[in-house]
C-alpha cells in the first residue's frame, strides 16, 4: 500500500458532505425507508478521535484487511470471498432468552426500535496488536436493549454470528473450530454507552467482509469480541461460551479488554502497530482500555484484570 491510499480526514470528511447533498442521497432513498437513516446518521462530536497520534483510517485498509475466519484466515481473503455471498433480506435476528419481548426480528425492526442513527470515529484494536481508527454507523446497543426489556436475571448478553458453511466457505474447510462465531457481554457492558452496533462504515451499509448487515463494536475491548454478522441475541444467566475462548482458554479471556499491561502469552500487548499501509508500520503505545479508561473503568472496579483477561 503506498501513501497514497490513506484518506485524510478532512477528505474524507468533504466526501461525506458531498454524499450528504448529493443525487446519492436520493439514490438511496429510494432502496428502503430504512436505509438513508442508516447511511447517513449525523456524526455525534462526543464520539470523536481527537489524536494527530491516530488519524483516521484508510476506508480501503479499514475494508481490505480484515478478520473473518469464516472466509478465510488472510487478511486480504475476505473481501473478494464475501462476492459469492448474498446477504439476506429481510435479515433476521432471533432474540431470546431471559427477555420480554422474544421474536425473530427483521433488522429493520430493530432499527426502528432503537432510533435514529449516528456516525462515532472509535479506536479499534485487535488482539494480535494492530490497530485502526474507523467511523462507525450505527446505534448505542443500550437503546435496543431497553426496548427489547431483559429480565432481572439476565446476567450476560450472548451474540451469534450467521454460519450457512455455503455461505461462508472456510467452515467447511475447518470443521473442527467451534462454529458459529459467538462472543458475549455482560449486561453492564453491554448497556455501557460506548457498546454500539454498526450498520455502516464510512458513511455507507457496513462491508460484506465487516460484518454485514449488523455487527457488534466494543471499542475498549480486543477487537474479537466485535462479532460480525449477527444473527441472534440471548440473555442469559451463564457466562457465554465465545468461539476464541473455547479454542484457546489461556490466551482469550472472556473480558479481553484492551490492556498494555497484560501480555498476550505468546506477545506483549504494550503497542500495537498502525493500519497505514506502510512498509514500517508506525508503532504506538496501547492505551488501558484502548483509550476509554475515564468511560469505562468503573465497570471493573476492584476486578483482578490480569485473573479477568
Ligand atoms: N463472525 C466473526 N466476527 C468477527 C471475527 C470473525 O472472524 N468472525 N473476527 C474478529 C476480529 S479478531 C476482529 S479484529 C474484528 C475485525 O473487524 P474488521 O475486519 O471489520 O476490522 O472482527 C471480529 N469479529
Ligand atoms: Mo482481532
Amino acid at each position: 500500500m503506498s501513501k497514497l491510499e490513506v484518506t485524510p480526514e478532512h477528505i474524507y470528511q468533504e466526501r461525506r458532505r458531498f454524499i450528504g447533498h448529493s443525487s446519492l442521497w436520493i439514490a438511496a432513498a429510494g432502496l428502503g425507508g430504512w436505509l438513508p437513516q442508516q447511511v447517513f446518521g449525523k456524526p455525534n462530536p462526543a464520539y470523536a478521535v481527537d489524536d494527530p497520534s491516530r488519524p483516521l483510517t484508510s476506508e480501503k485498509l479499514a475494508t481490505s484487511y480484515n478478520n473473518f475466519y469464516e472466509f478465510s484466515l488472510e487478511k486480504d481473503g475476505p473481501k473478494d470471498l464475501v462476492d459469492k455471498w448474498t446477504v439476506k433480506s429481510p435479515w433476521t435476528v432471533e432474540v431470546t432468552g431471559l427477555v420480554e419481548q422474544k421474536k425473530t426480528y427483521k433488522l429493520e425492526e430493530l432499527m426502528e426500535m432503537a432510533g435514529p442513527t449516528e456516525e462515532r470515529v472509535y479506536r479499534f484494536r485487535c488482539v494480535e496488536a494492530w490497530s485502526m481508527v474507523v467511523p462507525w454507523t450505527g446505534f448505542e446497543l443500550s437503546k435496543l436493549i431497553a426496548k427489547l426489556k431483559p429480565k432481572s436475571t439476565a446476567k450476560y448478553v450472548a451474540f451469534t454470528s450467521h454460519a450457512n458453511p455455503n455461505d461462508f466457505p472456510n467452515i467447511k474447510k475447518m470443521p473442527y473450530y467451534p462454529w458459529p462465531y459467538t462472543e458475549g457481554l455482560t449486561m453492564a457492558e453491554a448497556q455501557h454507552p460506548l457498546a454500539m452496533i454498526a450498520t455502516g462504515l464510512y458513511g455507507k451499509p457496513l462491508p460484506k467482509q465487516n460484518g454485514a448487515p449488523l455487527r457488534l463494536v466494543v471499542p475498549w475491548k480486543y477487537g474479537f469480541k466485535s462479532i460480525k454478522s449477527i444473527v441472534k441475541i440471548e440473555f442469559t444467566d451463564q457466562e457465554p461460551k465465545t468461539l476464541w475462548n473455547q479454542l484457546a482458554p489461556k490466551e482469550y479471556g472472556f473480558y479481553a479488554n484492551v490492556n498494555p499491561e497484560v501480555d498476550h502469552p505468546r506477545w506483549s500487548q504494550a503497542t500495537e502497530r498502525v493500519l497505514d499501509g506502510k512498509i514500517f508500520p508506525t508503532r504506538i503505545k496501547t492505551l488501558k482500555f484502548n483509550g476509554y479508561e475515564k468511560e469505562v473503568s468503573s465497570l471493573y472496579a476492584g476486578i483482578d484484570l490480569k485473573k479477568f483477561y
